[in-house]
């Protein structure tokens, strides 16, 4: 009998005791990508097991073709799971790979094997068989254009790469291809155009097919930036056109490309006019039903005509497309005193409506967008200036449902014109779109006024990461900012998984920075924009690979922008004089704090050349770290003892020998602690000014260059009672305010809507910004503590800064190894700490206690918890570290 029970629980265990196993498998940062043209992709994959300590030995990586084995890794000892690189035979075009891989963990069990395919692109020029093909346009309407060809052999498999000179959607047999939006994309495009590859093997019929391309203006046509431009050909480069082809390989091993070429046909369907500032302009009653079917007339359309661009343009794409992520609901239908129509969403958001109605034939619909209704409760579209943001659809006869296809919006209310009656809530929803990066990064705590502030976060992110990190996505602007994308990029990193987003981001930054060294401020930079070089902004150009590296642990991005680093330093460097760098104009601390009268000198302005050496010193520095691990020990050298010129110049020149900076501004101060610019007997004066600056406003006066680090340069200089001081400040200027004002994402002003709710026609008020939202990784970081201390998290700490009353704080994240949590509780007598290790990490745990003997781990003296190493002392806290696994280390105090 007790054998059976031991039996029996020894089955039972089996699936605990079940060995380590392998998840989550990427070939460069994507689930299973199609259309990858990197010659040597590099595969990553996450351990899991429940054992703690949990490590990784050894892998053995093997790829196939066609159920061949092509490559196989053997057993490598090695704990990389992160970044392995393929080194098999050179790979083909068009091809379908699929790959293994198991791995032995540190008490040498093996796992199973865990697969997973990747879709190659075309490697080679010669690989196009395709013409681009552009229709005869007379006017703004949308193109179809199709074309007919039938199939008579078994298929093998069948793959398709188009793109265009405007924005595509391709068809097969009137099914949409893929379910990305604005494809090909925002690229740098009078460099590089990104084409996309679809496996639409399950798409093609035996017998006749009808392949369909519908083409948007797009990024490439509209016109594009705020001065009030009325060329529609923005890159002046090309009409708008396509190229396109399905290589099929037959079963019997035969090849045939169907390609776009002269024989294709083009007509225009229901979208009238589409741009991405003023919407899209549809007529149902022009749609041609069936258009990219088989068996539709085409008599009537007109044949296409061939262009020979070079295709030296092309390039596979390898960020996450932009999808639908999410549908909204309406959750209120009022009329405003002004007598409109009007639809609350609930939610600021990115995308566009769909509608179902029923129609008569000719009835006219306009819909408008706005973020914010003004202090009348009056529909409000003045901060959107020239941007109309309208649909506008004439229905054909009955029920039918319309969205538009080419063009998206930032708005929370709908008012809508030409339905009779009372709008029906059920009649219409809101499609999120946004890039399909993964979401990675939680965030709650206690206070739900801060919970709110990271939904805020959170949506702003959403709603600026479509494609290209955006300023914002409703007006007359919707550009790649570089600034803004600089100061943000390290929060998005815990929230998202923008490896790809960003890597594709960089190239185009690299490709449009001007032959002097000079980052633009725009990425993609608009044709005709001579904005460049100014600090902040470029800076984006060393951060973010240097971040990017920190967050996500794959050095080929500091490899891939290395030399653009390296020139942005370089021009800085060169336009020193005696090592202060004071030339240009520059964006400074971009809308920081302005009083209403200026009577008592409030105003927070900061001498730009200031804070021009400090972001010159900081990238060089993060430059500097980037060629050490790139192995360039030589060009780091050189470039710390510069840096160390540049601090000593930043002392000669701004610092008074009473500790003072020459602009007594947070952002100074902020800066200088941050940046180490300062020697560190200077610290505690320099830290003492700023808390003495934040105590006398009572809040925060930073703008764009000051607030990420703001909070930071308080807790790390012992003033973290003064950082949730200003967090939770609900007045303006803070995050809070917006946040009490009803705001669902984050506000360009601190004050974009003042607390009567009139909104000051600034010219340049967005409600949806994400820039400000740069504290949520002082939020993540710091507050919860959960932080990285080597690239990609493979070493991380926990070290949580509790206070601001708040009873609990907690924040997670899939790293590249895994998902890592940490969650502190702060009651009376007791402060507990439950912490995630992922496999193959470790991790430092601070316990805020006086002593090791105060502390229990999972209801028992941590001193006496074998997989819990204690280190002892370190000043308010007491330190350990751990491998993977759960934890739950209580202080009683
Ligand atoms: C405005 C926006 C944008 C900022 C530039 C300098 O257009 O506020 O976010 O980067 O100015």
């Amino acid at each position: 009998m007790k054998r059976l029970f031991l039996l029996l629980a020894l089955v039972l265990a089996m699936p605990t005791m079940a060995q380590v196993s392998v998840t989550d498998l990427k070939v460069n940062h994507l689930s299973a990508p199609e259309g990858l043209t990197d010659r040597t992709p590099s595969f990553s994959w996450i351990l899991k097991g429940d054992t703690r300590g949990l490590m990784q030995s050894a892998y053995e990586v093997a790829v196939y073709k066609g159920g061949k084995c092509v490559w196989s890794s053997g057993k490598v000892k090695s704990e990389n799971s992160l970044t392995v690189p393929y080194e098999g035979p050179e790979l083909q075009s068009g091809t379908r790979y699929g790959w293994k891989v198991r791995v032995w963990d540190n008490k040498g069990k093996v796992s199973k094997w865990a697969s997973s395919s990747w879709l190659t692109g075309l490697f080679s020029l010669e690989d196009w068989h395709a013409k681009w093909i552009e229709p005869k346009l007379q006017d703004d309407r949308s193109p179809i254009m199709r074309k007919e060809f039938s199939v008579n052999k078994s298929i093998a498999s069948a793959v398709l790469h188009v793109t265009a000179h405007g924005l595509y959607e391709a068809s097969i047999n009137g099914k949409k291809v893929g379910d990305a939006h604005l494809t090909p994309g925002w690229t740098a495009y009078n460099k590089r155009l990104q084409y996309q590859t679809y496996d639409v093997t399950a798409m093609l019929a035996k017998g006749a097919n009808a392949f369909g391309l519908e083409l948007g203006y797009g990024w490439y046509h509209s016109r594009m930036c705020f001065r009030d431009r009325a060329d529609r050909y923005m890159y002046n480069i090309h009409q708008v056109g396509a190229i396109a082809q399905i290589d099929i390989t037959y079963t019997d091993g035969t090849k045939e490309s169907i390609t776009t070429d002269r024989s294709w046909k083009a007509s225009t369907g229901e979208i009238l006019h589409s741009t991405i500032y003023d919407g899209e302009t549809i007529d149902a009653r022009k749609a041609q039903q069936g258009w990219n079917c088989v068996g539709f007339d085409d008599s009537a359309w007109e044949q296409v005509a061939e262009a020979s661009y070079s295709l030296g343009e092309l390039t596979a794409s390898e960020s996450e497309p932009v999808v639908t992520r999410e549908r909204v609901k309406p959750v209120k239908y009022f009329i405003t005193p002004a007598g409109e129509k009007v639809l609350d969403f609930g939610q600021n958001l990115v995308g566009r409506e769909v509608v179902k109605v029923n129609g008569k034939e000719g009835q006219e619909i306009v819909i408008s967008h706005a973020e914010v209704l003004d202090e009348k409760g009056n529909f409000y579209t003045t901060n959107l200036r020239t941007a109309k943001a309208q649909t506008r659809y004439t229905c054909r006869e009955g029920e039918q449902t319309f969205s538009t296809k080419f063009s998206w919006y930032g708005f929370r209310y709908l008012k809508v014109e030409g339905i009779e009656g009372d709008l029906n809530l059920d009649d219409f929803v809101a499609e999120v779109i946004f890039s399909d990066y993964p979401e990675t990064g939680h965030f709650e705590s206690s206070n739900s006024l801060v919970n709110h502030l990271q939904s805020n976060i959170k949506w702003g992110m959403r709603g600026n990461f479509v494609d290209v990190p955006t300023d914002c996505n409703q007006r007359d602007e919707r550009m790649g900012w570089t600034g803004d994308a600089h100061v943000f990029f390290r929060t998005a990193t815990f929230m998202g998984d923008v490896q790809n987003f960003f890597i594709k981001w960089l190239k185009d930054l690299a490709l449009d920075q001007w032959p002097g060294g000079e980052i633009t401020d725009l990425v993609p930079c608009i044709p005709g924009w001579m904005g460049a070089g100014r600090t902040g902004w470029a800076d984006a150009g060393v951060t973010i690979p240097w971040q990017h590296y920190m967050a996500y642990g794959d050095k080929r991005v500091l490899e891939n922008q290395y030399e653009s680093m390296k020139r942005w330093i370089d021009f800085m460097f060169r336009n020193t004089q005696d090592f202060l760098w004071s030339s240009g104009w520059h964006y400074g601390d971009w809308l920081a704090y302005q009083a209403e009268n200026d009577f008592g000198g409030r105003s927070a302005v900061t001498y730009r050349p200031l804070i021009q050496q400090c972001f010159m010193v900081h990238s060089a520095e993060q430059f500097i770290e980037a060629a050490k691990v790139l192995g360039k020990t030589r060009v780091a050298e050189r470039y710390a003892a510069t840096v160390e010129k540049c601090k000593k110049a930043f002392c000669e020149a701004y610092l008074t020998p009473r500790g003072h900076l020459v602009s007594s501004t947070q952002t100074a101060y902020v800066l200088a602690l941050e940046f180490d610019m300062v020697p560190d007997e200077v610290r505690p004066t320099i830290a003492a000014r700023l808390a003495e600056n934040v105590r006398e406003y009572g809040h925060l006066t930073t703008g764009f260059l000051g607030t990420p680090y703001l909070c930071h340069a308080l807790s790390n200089n012992g003033y973290t009672e003064l950082a949730y001081r200003i967090l939770l400040h609900e007045g303006y200027p803070g995050w809070l305010y917006s946040v009490k004002m009803g705001g669902t994402t984050i506000w360009e002003l601190w004050d974009s809507m003042k607390p009567d709710r009139t909104i000051p026609d600034t010219g340049m008020n967005s409600f949806n910004h994400y820039s400000k939202g740069a504290v949520g990784d002082w939020l993540y970081r710091e507050a919860v503590g959960l932080k990285e201390t080597s690239a990609g998290y493979k070493t991380f700490m926990v070290r949580p800064n509790p206070g601001g009353g708040f009873k609990y704080m907690g924040a997670d994240k899939v790293t590249p190894y895994g998902r890592a949590a940490a969650k502190w509780y702060d009651e009376p007598g007791k402060f507990t700490l439950e912490v995630e290790v992922p496999a193959n990490t470790t991790a430092e745990i601070y316990v805020p206690s006086p002593s090791v003997d105060a502390v229990t781990v999972d209801g028992v003296a941590v001193t006496s918890v074998a997989d819990v190493k204690v280190v002892g002392k370190d000043g308010p806290y007491t330190k350990y570290v751990v491998g993977s696994g759960k934890y739950k280390f209580v202080a009683n105090r």
